[in-house]
């Protein structure tokens, strides 16, 4: 399928779910948690995902779906079109401040990454592209983040990294000119496409990274997992998002 076809679905269910969580501001929100206190999960991000399934799976038929609150289709078998949903990212955020949260989807063909999307959904820009496509803000077009060396930029940082001793993460941190936190993966991987912060690392979920490692590779940084196994398999890793540089300097210091 061609990728506009596609596109053409996707970007306005976005702008839709964008209208309806701005909408949710002034209502009472539901929240549960999940893994641990700090897991949130709201009613707000179940519809969104209901939402987005219920209108790909009406699109596209024989597609499989992996979403973070419900339907967990395994990438492995997929043999078409087959989606990553993050409703929220940053639920923490949303909650809390109403602010500073994503909305994201990635969209792969045959096991191929085909789009990335995400929404950073209180400014109301969406990240989009792909390989055959490039990457966009709306509708400008975004060239490849220089590329920094470590010494030289920002680098995003998931606290748990930073806290571990065994990680390296601290000599990451010191080596950089700072360190950022955002509380959403959408959100660095933001900062990073816009050259704002060099990279970012953090113990992620597929959910939390499809879009984002489509969008980043397509711009010339290098997305892995930390511990060099491979990461189309979709499954929940250290992820490292970064420019070519500063990627190979982070795995000198933390392999030292
Ligand atoms: P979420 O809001 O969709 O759960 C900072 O908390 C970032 O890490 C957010 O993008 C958040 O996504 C994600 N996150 C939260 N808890 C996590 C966990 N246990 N494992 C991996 N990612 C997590
Ligand atoms: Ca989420």
């Amino acid at each position: 399928m061609k990728w506009e076809e596609i596109d053409e679905i996707i970007k306005p269910l976005m702008f839709d779910a964008r209208k309806k969580v701005l909408q949710s501001f002034s209502q009472q929100l539901d929240v549960q948690t999940k893994s641990n206190k700090n897991d949130l999960v709201t009613n707000m991000d179940k519809a969104i995902e209901k939402f987005y399934i219920d209108n790909l799976h009406a699109k596209f038929p024989k597609a499989k779906i992996l979403g973070e609150e419900s339907q967990k289709d395994k990438f492995e078998d997929s043999t078409d079109l087959f989606f990553v949903i993050d409703p929220i990212d940053g639920t923490m955020n949303f909650v809390k401040q109403k602010a500073h949260f994503a909305s994201m989807i990635a969209v792969f063909d045959h096991q191929k990454p085909v789009l990335g999307y995400i929404m950073d959904m209180t400014a109301g820009e969406l990240y989009w592209g792909g390989p055959s496509v490039g990457v966009y803000r709306n509708f400008e077009k975004l060239q490849a983040p220089s590329n920094l060396s470590l010494a030289d930029g920002l680098i995003g940082m998931g606290l748990p990294m930073l806290l571990n001793p065994n990680s390296g993460m601290a000599d990451v941190a010191r080596q950089s000119s700072g360190v950022r936190m955002y509380g959403s993966a959408g959100i660095e991987f933001i900062h990073v496409l816009n050259g704002e912060t060099l990279g970012y690392v953090s113990k992620l979920h597929a959910w939390d990274y499809a879009a984002g490692k489509i969008l980043a590779e397509t711009l010339d940084l290098t997305v892995e997992a930390i511990d060099g196994t491979d990461i189309n398999v979709l499954s929940s890793k250290v992820v490292l998002v970064a420019t070519k540089n500063a990627q190979k300097q982070i795995n000198e210091i933390i392999n030292a």
